[in-house]
């Protein structure tokens, strides 16, 4: 093991040696069997289907179906086409109500078809939309909601198709961290109008970029299956609107692939899960986002609240030591969709009726986990957690006043594999987001 941090000189963010040789990423890709995927791309090679509603994509859509127990689970390139797809296809205009505690794509599908995403604040508790905001935010333009199941947690489902159809709205759920998670035992999938599924390279089930979306509905769908296919109904008969949402064989081939070791994958993050709950448990300010563990979850997000007044340093600061230490954690979803462009730009004000969106945004950060990150390193991530937060007054002093500790260049470069910093760096974790 690289060396125990006995004193703050031994963190690498000092110049210590990083406790990790390689970077631990979060979203690093789940790898099914390579033999199957192998012998499927040379099927599909054979074949010479490679896309446009293939074989594999069928059995792709198929199997979610099984999973989730939706009658139509429709392939797409990724989620935000996927979301893009479903928000025509639903004929949603004006105003859409969604949360800012997002990836940004949640509302970049419903700007880019020139829907304005009214966001909303959470429930502190869920970290989902809070339905009591939902309705307060209701206008004469408001077309639909858009719910985030975040981290695969199920949103208020009841509560939001209560206002849902005392308003006349339609109910979209942006569900691309929930795949293999449920809700009241049931699969989530089945919920609102449709649920749009992300398949992408950093989910617990991969192919390669994909998305599904599902719904049960049957006229939704033959839309949803059109629209995703430039509005083909039948060669040469295009009978509405549509783009190019499709998925191909090779993605549904990994996807499949993913699939068969869904299980596993989610067992290899449980364990992982209950590997941090253990050894975070009795870190003052540190609290990991538990799920319910009477329901379905796939486990696949380890999320922290830093309460910067008990731990003594920030989720900033303890970001700088564990990216030094080849710890890539992330600050996911800093600074909220409101704060990024365009939205800031257009809603200047936004901010304001979402007080606990901001404050979650400031203290949260997820940290690796998957089956590329094993329990001992879990365990030495936590012991670094834990000795910043015992020697926290110390490593703050060292950071604010050391101009010659020259952070790394964690967000900016790109290249986060690199930990050698600039003052530049410093200064974005030393001062807080502009607002
Ligand atoms: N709605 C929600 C709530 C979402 O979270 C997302 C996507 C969407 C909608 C849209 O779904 P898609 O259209 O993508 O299907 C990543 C993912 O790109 C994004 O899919 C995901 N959410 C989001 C939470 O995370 P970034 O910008 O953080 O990605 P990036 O490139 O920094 O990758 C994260 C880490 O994963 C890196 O440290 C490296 C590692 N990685 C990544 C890839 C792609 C690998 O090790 N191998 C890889 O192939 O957005």
């Amino acid at each position: 093991m690289n060396q125990v941090k006995r004193a703050w000189r031994d963190l690498a963010v000092f110049g210590g040696q990083p406790a990790f040789d390689e970077p631990l990423h979060v979203g690093r890709p789940n790898i099914g069997s390579r033999r199957q995927f192998f012998q499927q791309i040379e099927d599909i090679l054979d074949r010479r289907q490679l896309s446009n509603d293939g074989p594999y994509v069928q059995s792709f859509e198929r199997e979610l179906s099984q999973l989730t127990g939706v009658k139509h689970c429709v392939a797409v390139s990724n989620a935000t086409v996927g979301l893009e797809i479903a928000i025509r296809a639903l004929g949603l205009t004006g105003e859409v109500i969604a949360p800012s505690m997002t990836f940004v794509a949640t509302a970049h599908a419903l700007q880019w078809l020139g829907i304005t995403p009214v966001f909303c604040d959470i429930d502190p508790q869920t970290m989902n939309l809070d339905p009591t905001q939902v309705e307060v935010l209701i206008t004469p333009q408001t077309s639909g909601i858009v719910g985030v199941h975040l981290w695969g947690r199920p949103c208020a489902t009841e509560a939001l198709a209560d206002i849902a159809r005392r308003h006349n709205l339609k109910l979209l759920y942006d569900a691309a961290h929930a795949v293999g998670c449920s809700y009241k035992g049931q699969m989530i999938g089945n919920f609102g109008d449709a649920e749009v599924f992300s398949f992408h390279a950093t989910k617990v089930c991969n192919a390669l970029e994909g998305g599904i979306i599902a719904t049960h509905d049957d006229a939704l769908a033959g839309r949803l299956r059109r629209m995703r296919n430039f509005g083909f109904m039948s060669t040469d008969n295009v009978v509405e609107e549509g783009t190019n949402g499709k998925m191909n064989e090779i993605s549904a081939a990994m996807g499949l692939t993913s699939l068969a070791k869904l299980d596993s994958f989610i067992a290899e993050n449980y364990f992982n899960y209950k590997t941090y709950e253990r050894d975070l448990a009795d870190i003052p300010g540190v609290t990991l986002t538990l799920y319910n563990e009477g329901e379905k979850n796939n486990y696949h997000y380890i999320v922290l609240q830093v309460d910067e007044k008990q731990t003594g340093i920030s989720r900033d600061q303890l970001i700088l030591l564990l990216f030094a230490e080849n710890v890539l954690a992330r600050r996911y979803f800093y600074p909220g969709c409101h704060r990024m462009e365009p939205y800031r730009t257009l809603q200047p004000d936004a901010g304001l009726r979402l007080p606990y969106t901001e404050s979650l945004v400031e203290r949260t950060l997820c940290l690796p986990t998957g089956t590329a990150v094993s329990p001992t390193d879990i365990q030495k991530i936590c012991q670094i957690i834990r000795f910043a937060v015992e020697n926290a007054a110390s490593i703050r002093a060292q950071l604010l006043h050391n101009t010659t500790i020259l952070p790394t260049s964690i967000y900016e470069s790109g290249d986060q594999t690199n930990c050698q910093t600039t003052a530049a760096h410093l200064q974005q974790f030393r001062q807080p987001h502009q607002k």
